[in-house]
């Protein structure tokens, strides 16, 4: 509910808690509307803090008494906590508390999904438990007993005495509330070992409802991987003698690393080859893997404070993304993260939700659980690493395990080992984590005498608080390539510090073509005056994978930019270049389907928008359906052949290679149903034996007009599968045409299997709405208003994840008038709402605010 005046809480106000708590017993009653809490927790003065005042957050709490040393107490209770006086020396808090975890919708603390009880406390869902300093740098031991009628019990830690009605737990590594985790419920186990580089035996188990069990063994071995993955490139190794994970249907985001209770959302861990496509067996691998590694990054070393998160979360993208790159291929998670992070991160830093990597201020932490703080903060740790290097990266990484283990910190603790390691100061490159916007960076190029020189200028736009920006330390890779194509220098660093640089190479026979930003090493907008040619070229020379990529991808932009402005026709150039790469059997199946993919819808509106220009959704939707046509056509002759060459034989199996085969397959299938009219995808669609297989061709039935049947059919086949009705729900919508696509999604809305509560279907058709940028931005506007209704409907049960959907709103500058005052009539109808959620109430306050 809505605070009387929400707070803001600034990272400049931090002061330690008076109390540090030594070790924590919780008791647990289940039962789904009056669970009872009883806690016992010793405390101590905290000899580093001042303030002595005690205070335990904790809301939504019937408190049924309280004491301290074994006398009753009365505190004050207030909607946020309870306060009292406490003693100046160690002490023993006690209280009991009633909770109705059934009626929890906002899945938020402890709450019930399909009968099971879980939790989810980060970032500050304990206080919903029961009362405690609920920051995450108050760390404790924790003792929990789990009493109720299930037969799965599970805390954190490792498992103690259990028996009829009830299991101990204790974890012996301190930690902060927000990993605290339970669940109870009739599940099911897949267990399995693992022994340590020490030796040490670990059980593992995956534990889903019943049904679920066939779905859990690519989850185990990707658990596994990334345990020896840790021990291997980290020299990190795990700590308990049990990991479990448990997967849960209602869930606000993709999973939460609680100390040895990892709880997933079902769609990120379960899969089969029959129900999930590659891109998901990929995604549940990194997410497995994120989450497994912040045992050591996040969990033994935590955050002292929320404005702290990139120091977890950053990290673990980083690593996360080194694991992906080691296990599949490196140039292909690079491109794809770089897709990635310019559609959600540019847009955010471009926009009034820009925030800097570590914010200074925030009303509600969980609106920044955020691009800029995962994406951007992992980008900022590879740009440490690309500077130091990697020998130092690990000298860096081994100090900050061996110094700050067990504590709470901050980024300058992490930047301090950087600089004891390599004696470099990194005043300069703490900017990348105060200063919010993505930096533009021009570069203009001359050639004299044999003499090369390349003069780069940064600048970066303002953002909401920032209005000057200091120019920041960026690391450019370059190559250069001869007349001939051939490379003349090899990738090299140029560091640069100041607003303008220059840097020379001598002694070239001819002016070189320069391939700058390789493997994107810098989160920046690249500027440059280049042309269709040298695009081209590097299209076919560059060493670089993800420059030719990003060649392709620039020519991409040129081509459809000029359809768009001023209804040029797709331009040869292009087209001969998409053949080429088609044809190029050097290049793998993976990397030629992302280079065939267009920049976004939304992509090209920022660009434009950039340029001064206030583009139609209508005319870039109609630009690319005419290229993608265009392609069809031009590379008619091609494509059977790539077609039936990328055919794979044999049992279906997510590994990289076999998967790239049909991302290029169904990628040629996907531009061959504009010419045949989905023949080919419904021949693949009647045959397919994998989801992978299927969805591809259902979505090119939808695409060309001609899927109804298999729509039906594909609902008679799945819909008793929770995650694959997610696909069918979230198909439909993002490949209507952009008149029907509101109409799509309301009629989705009414559907029996529509549940509003459950945020995977919520986000399959809403966010698919939000997502299909046409269809959302259609000059109806119907699209502004059906997102608004359900976003007003869904505050009230579930603010985290309403909140988080409102960032479709965060463009609206961008659009025309017309446009601009539809969406900001919808944002204001929503601020009007009564009681509504302090989560939805900031980010709509800041996006308005633009
Ligand atoms: N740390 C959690 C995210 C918690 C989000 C709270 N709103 C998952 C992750 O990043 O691994
Ligand atoms: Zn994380």
């Amino acid at each position: 509910m809505r605070d009387a005046a929400p707070k803001t809480i600034y990272l400049k106000d931090y002061t330690p808690f008076g109390y540090t708590a030594q070790s924590v017993h919780l008791r647990f009653k289940l039962a789904p509307k009056a669970t009872r809490v009883i806690s016992r927790i010793a405390f101590a003065p905290n000899p580093d803090a001042t303030d002595k005042s005690f205070f335990l957050h904790g809301e939504q709490l019937d408190l049924k008494w309280a004491k301290i040393n074994g006398e009753a107490i009365t505190p004050q209770i207030s909607e946020e906590g309870l306060s009292c006086d406490a003693p100046d020396e160690p002490f023993i808090f006690e209280a009991e508390v009633e909770i109705s975890p059934e009626t929890n919708t906002a899945l938020e603390g402890l709450y019930m999904s399909g009968g099971m009880y879980c939790t989810q406390c980060e970032a500050e869902g304990f206080r919903k438990i029961t009362y405690y300093p609920d920051r995450p740098d108050v760390m404790s031991t924790f003792t929990v007993r789990v009493e109720g009628p299930h037969p799965v019990l599970l805390s954190n830690g490792n498992p103690g005495d259990s028996g009829d009605g009830f299991a101990e737990w204790h974890d012996p590594w301190p930690k902060p509330a927000y990993l605290f985790a339970l669940v109870a419920g009739d599940l099911v186990a897949h267990p399995d070992r693992f022994t340590t580089m020490s030796g040490k035996d670990v059980d593992l188990n995956i534990y889903v409802r019943a049904g679920d069990e066939d779905k859990c063994a690519f989850g185990m071995e990707a658990l596994k991987k990334s345990m020896i993955w840790d021990e291997k490139v980290y020299g990190r190794e795990y700590d308990l003698d049990i990991f479990n994970i448990v997967a849960v249907d209602d869930f606000n985001m993709g999973a939460m690393e609680n100390k040895g209770l990892n709880v997933f959302n079902s769609s990120c861990v379960l899969a089969s080859p029959e129900t999930s496509t590659d891109s998901n067996f990929e995604r549940i691998e990194a997410i497995i893997a994120h989450e497994y590694f912040h045992n050591w990054t996040g969990n033994r070393i935590t955050c002292r404070d929320w404005f702290q998160l990139c120091l977890k979360e950053g990290l673990t993208v980083y690593r996360d993304s080194q694991f992906t790159s080691d296990l599949r291929s490196a140039p292909v998670k690079r491109i794809s993260d770089v897709i990635d992070l310019r559609g959600r991160q540019f847009a955010e830093d471009g926009g009034p939700l820009a925030h800097p990597v570590r914010p200074g201020s925030f009303v509600e932490i969980n609106n920044f659980y955020t691009a800029t703080v995962y994406e951007k903060g992992a980008e900022v740790i590879g740009m440490l690493k690309t500077l130091v290097g990697d020998e130092a990266y690990a000298k860096a990484l081994d100090l900050y395990f061996d110094r700050h283990d067990g504590q709470a910190c901050t980024i300058e603790d992490w930047l301090q080992v950087f600089e004891e390691v390599t004696g470099r100061n990194l005043k300069r490159f703490k900017r990348w984590y105060t200063s919010a916007g993505t930096p533009r960076l021009h570069v203009k190029e001359s050639y004299k005498n044999g003499r090369y020189k390349l003069t780069f200028r940064q600048e970066t736009p303002p953002t909401p608080g920032q209005p000057q920006k200091k120019p920041r330390v960026i690391p450019i890779a370059v190559g250069l390539l001869g007349v001939d194509g051939k490379e003349i220098v090899a990738t090299q660093v140029l560091e640069m510090s100041k607003r303008q640089q220059s840097f020379k190479w001598e002694g070239l026979s001819a002016k070189p073509t320069p391939s700058i930003l390789r493997g994107f090493s810098a989160p920046v907008i690249l500027e440059r005056d280049t042309d269709d040619a040298q695009r081209a070229f590097l299209l076919a020379h560059d060493t670089d994978p993800f420059n030719r990529w990003e060649a392709g991808r620039e020519l991409a932009k040129s081509t459809l930019l000029a359809m768009i402005e001023t209804g040029a026709a797709p331009s040869a150039g292009y087209l001969d270049g998409m053949l080429a790469v088609l044809r190029d059997d050097t290049l793998d199946p993976a990397t030629r389907a992302l280079m065939l993919g267009l920049p976004s819808q939304s992509d090209l509106t920022q660009i434009l928008a950039d340029k001064g220009v206030t583009s139609d959704p209508q005319a870039i939707y109609d630009a690319v359906q005419t290229l993608k046509l265009a392609m069809a056509q031009h590379m008619q002759d091609t494509l059977p052949r790539i077609y039936a060459a990328c055919q794979v034989t044999g049992p279906y199996s997510p590994e990289a290679e076999p998967a790239g085969k049909r991302a290029l397959a169904n990628a040629v299938l996907a531009l061959g149903s504009r010419l045949d009219g989905g023949k080919a995808a419904q021949e693949q669609y009647d045959s397919a034996d994998n989801m992978t297989q299927q969805l591809s061709a259902l979505a090119c039935l939808l695409q060309e007009n001609v899927g109804d049947a298999a729509l039906a059919k594909f609902y008679q086949q799945w819909k008793h599968d929770r995650l694959v009705m997610d696909k069918w729900f979230g198909l439909q919508v993002s490949y209507a045409a952009p008149e029907d696509t509101a109409k799509v999604a309301e009629t989705l809305t009414q559907h029996a299997d529509f549940d509003h509560k459950n945020p995977n279907r919520f986000r399959a058709t809403l966010g698919a709405l939000a997502m299909h940028h046409a269809g959302f931005h259609h000059i109806s506007g119907k699209g502004y208003t059906l997102l608004a209704d359900w976003l007003i409907t869904l505050d009230p049960l579930n603010p985290q994840t309403t909140a988080r959907m409102c960032s479709a709103f965060q463009t609206w500058k961008r659009y025309d008038a017309g446009r601009q005052t539809m969406m900001k009539a919808e944002i204001e109808r929503i601020l009007a709402q009564p009681s509504l959620s302090r989560d939805t109430t900031e980010m709509l306050t800041r996006i308005l605010a633009a």
